[in-house]
């Protein structure tokens, strides 16, 4: 099968539907949510994002954290109805991490992400573990389609690699998992993928009408193994970032994001609003700072 041969559809939930994306979620490695967001808040948090990021269509851009959590445009990131939706599919406990961020014009190639691959991570027995649940959420302010993209395709399955003990060679994933769904996502609606999924931002031919915006927070269960290889992880990610070459621009911004990382503090940096609904759901809220006080 080539690139081309991809497929522009996936079967997708409604929020309420929680059994079936939990069911989807392990088969696929990923779960499309319709409609998380109605029109009238894609459009509140697009302004947001206008506002806040460049005006350079074609940049690359953040918002970071601790300004993200001022947001109310934002407060999507805690519905009542999300928090119970990835508490059941964590297996009844939930927790969020502080790399919440919007972010325009992001666009990768096929990678696992780094937080996940033992490439990167020294200690990474717990995603080997059957017991590992972690997912990234993100939320795409722009319908994806084949040509202009605006969001995410993925290889179905690709997150079992972890169930035979493989390594995530890049080449042997996309070798071992040919088939590509690109994300049949519209605006507003959330995508739950997996951390050991292989994804990559939906390929834009530059006929896109739209600015290309994504919203982005991780979520796990509630255990103190997993949440401190995640905070380990985003504490060595400097290192990790130099040994790429990247260009300096790019080096900065993610050095500057992940710095300030470490002031986002519960519930000082959080809404009134949110700090209320993530005690009502028992979320555990990690804070960088965990990770060097054990
Ligand atoms: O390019 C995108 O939209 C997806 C972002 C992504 O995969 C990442 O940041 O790891």
């Amino acid at each position: 099968m080539t690139e081309d041969d991809r497929v522009m559809t996936s079967p997708s939930i409604a929020l309420d539907d929680v059994q079936l994306g939990g069911q989807l979620l392990e088969r696929d490695g990923y779960v499309l949510i319709r409609g998380v967001l109605s029109p009238d808040q894609v459009e509140r948090a697009r302004d947001r994002c206008d506002d806040y990021l460049l005006a350079d269509a074609d940049a690359e851009n953040e918002i970071e954290a601790n300004a993200l959590l001022r947001m109310p445009e934002m407060d999507f990131i805690f519905d009542a109805r999300v928090l119970t939706a990835l508490t059941a599919w964590m297996g009844g406990s939930l927790a969020y991490y502080p790399n919440y961020v919007a972010r325009l014009n992001r666009r990768t190639d096929w990678h696992v992400d780094n937080g996940f691959s033992p490439k990167f991570v020294p200690d990474a027995s717990h995603v080997y573990d059957p017991a590992f649940r972690h997912v990234q959420c993100v939320v795409y302010l722009q319908d994806n389609r084949p040509g202009p993209g605006g969001g995410l395709d993925v290889r179905p399955g690709s997150h079992r690699w972890a169930a035979t003990g493989d390594f995530p060679d890049d080449d042997y994933l996309a070798r071992a998992y040919p088939r590509v769904v690109s994300i049949d996502s519209k605006a507003g609606d959330l995508i739950v993928f997996d951390g050991r999924v292989m994804h990559r931002g939906t390929p834009q031919d530059g006929s896109a009408q739209r600015r290309k915006y994504g919203v982005f927070w991780s979520a796990s269960r509630d255990d103190r193994r997993q949440i401190d290889r995640y905070l380990e992880y985003f504490a060595a990610r400097l290192e990790f970032l130099r040994t790429r070459n990247l260009p300096p621009e790019e080096l900065q911004r993610d050095e500057q994001r992940h710095r300030l990382m470490w002031d986002v503090r519960f519930p000082a940096s959080y809404r009134p609003e949110t700090v209320e609904v993530l005690h009502r759901h028992a979320v555990a809220v990690a804070e960088m700072a965990d990770a060097v006080a054990q």
